[in-house]
């Protein structure tokens, strides 16, 4: 059985969590606490020696890390991921730009003021995430205008990528209103089968 190396409120995590709802896949869950430093043992590290999670263990002792690849190795033969090569290259496209544009600003943002409690302290840090962050959801909003999804208007991994720090952002102090592509968007990826919210523990 697949086994997830897993801190519930990660975002990145979250990503495989959903993915592995709606795919309807069994796996057994290894809560690893990131604020315990338990990303950076000697065990979790002759696992993953990036010290991060999410981790999939696929059979005994071989492991795969970072979110969206995971994700691609769960959904490569499902309908979250298109196979001809323009869709597919698209659905890469959100991912890198999840990775590069979206993540570092929103996610981080929210790690230090909702995850660490340290707003006060990163305040400089924080006032630097901003400006880009807000880029990033500019693009996305504009996307959106004419699209249900993120690529041909289905819905695939390049939206659960994007989804799971998406609809924290708030709790980074990225405010949404001014985003109403993103808030009709983000509505339509909580109706979608199999969806589990980001506070669900699968049992
Ligand atoms: N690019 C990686 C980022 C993974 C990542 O940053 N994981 C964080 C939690 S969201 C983590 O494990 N932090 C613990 C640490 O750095 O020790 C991915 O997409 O999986």
């Amino acid at each position: 059985m697949l086994k997830l190396y897993d801190f519930i409120p990660s975002g990145n995590s979250y990503k495989v969590r959903l993915l592995l709802s709606q795919l309807g896949i069994p796996y057994e869950r290894v809560d690893v606490d990131i604020l315990k430093g338990e990303t950076r043992t000697p065990a979790f590290l002759a696992k993953n020696p990036n010290g991060r999670i999410p981790l999939l263990e696929i059979a005994p002792q071989i492991y795969l890390s970072e979110s969206n690849a995971i994700m691609y190795y769960l959904a490569r033969d499902s309908v979250f991921l298109p196979r001809d090569p323009w869709h597919f290259a698209q659905v890469l496209q959100w991912l890198f730009f999840e990775q590069y544009s979206h993540e570092p600003y929103i996610a981080t943002a929210r790690y230090w003021i909702a995850l660490l409690g340290r707003e006060r302290e990163y305040r400089d840090e924080l006032a630097k995430k901003r400006e880009p962050g807000y880029a990033a959801l500019k693009v996305m909003n504009q996307h959106l205008a004419t699209r249900d999804f993120f690529v041909a208007d289905r819905y695939s991994i390049a939206d659960i990528g994007l989804y799971a720090y998406t609809h924290v952002a708030p709790e980074g102090g990225f405010e949404l209103d001014a985003f109403p592509n993103i808030l009709t968007w983000l509505d339509r990826i909580g109706s979608q089968p199999g969806y589990i919210d980001i506070h669900h523990i699968p049992t």
